[in-house]
């Protein structure tokens, strides 16, 4: 059977966001803020631990000797601060200034051209999903998705497979018959709790990390170099993992 839809991750999967756009942002907004603290690229790595935005901070407050004592002051910091990050995110990705991972709008070219539908399912937000695909996709980059569930929707966050779920219920499709993108062991356990087979496209902070119940992890969709298990040749063989060989990988799900 072919996949009947492809569902993308978004944050490490369709661009290196994480280091280059969100963990910027949060810095820029702790400055806007006047908080002394900032998340160098290692304490963000470890902070990707928890998923969400406000989650990350809130959790973070809580071992922040300057950060208010008192849960409600946290919490409302953790808001205020999110919202401005947002605010910043929007700022850095709007010019199109963090390209879209190689390999990706190829896919995504492939699976027009053969009908095949596409979701977005991520943790992150809808207007930050709009602010990063709007600069490289075109104004219309939502019409290329049948659907788009982002936190808004499932506000249950990734390892939870809600997002997942959802996207299969509006897609009314079986869980076998979709196929995501990840880069997240977060994201990989919930396309795997909802059922959905998965492959990896490791992003930097998961390069070095074990995947643990994906049908294929390699370091990038634009090469064939490097991933496992390794591509079955086609007729013709490509350089960049091309929907033929994500078919044949979706295919080995239902062998195995
Ligand atoms: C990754 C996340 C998000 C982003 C930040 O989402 O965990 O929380 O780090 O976005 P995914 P927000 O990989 O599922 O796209 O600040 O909007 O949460
Ligand atoms: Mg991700």
């Amino acid at each position: 059977m072919n996949p009947g839809a492809i569902l993308w991750d978004v944050d490490g999967t369709l661009a290196e966001t994480e280091r280059d756009g969100h963990r910027i942002a949060f810095n820029q907004a702790f400055e806007a803020l006047g908080v002394p603290w900032r998340w160098d690229e290692q304490r963000y790595g470890e902070l990707l631990e928890v998923t969400g935005g406000r989650e990350r901070l809130l959790h973070d407050l809580k071992s922040q000797p300057l950060a208010p004592h008192a849960a409600g002051e946290r919490e409302a910091l953790a808001a205020r601060l999110h919202a401005l990050k947002n605010e910043c995110y929007a700022r850095i990705v709007a010019s199109g200034a963090l390209p879209l991972r190689p390999g990706v709008v190829a896919l995504m070219d492939d699976c027009m051209r053969a009908n095949l539908a596409m979701g977005v399912v991520t943790t992150t937000s809808r207007i930050n999903v709009g602010a990063l695909l709007a600069p490289h996709l075109g104004a219309d980059w939502a019409s290329r998705f049948a659907v788009i569930v982002t936190a808004q929707e499932a506000p249950l966050k990734k390892p939870d497979p809600q997002a997942y779920t959802l996207a299969l219920e509006r897609l009314e499709l079986p869980p076998a018959a979709a196929l995501a993108i990840e880069d997240s062991p977060a994201g990989v356990a919930a396309a795997r709790a909802a059922g959905v087979p998965v492959i990896v496209t490791r992003s930097v902070y998961f390069a070095s990390r074990p995947v643990a119940g994906a049908l294929a992890v390699g370091d990038s969709l634009a090469s064939r170099m490097g991933w496992q298990p390794p591509p079955t040749d086609g007729a013709a063989v490509p350089v960049r993992i091309d929907l033929a060989q994500i078919r044949r990988w979706h295919a080995s799900a239902r062998m195995s």
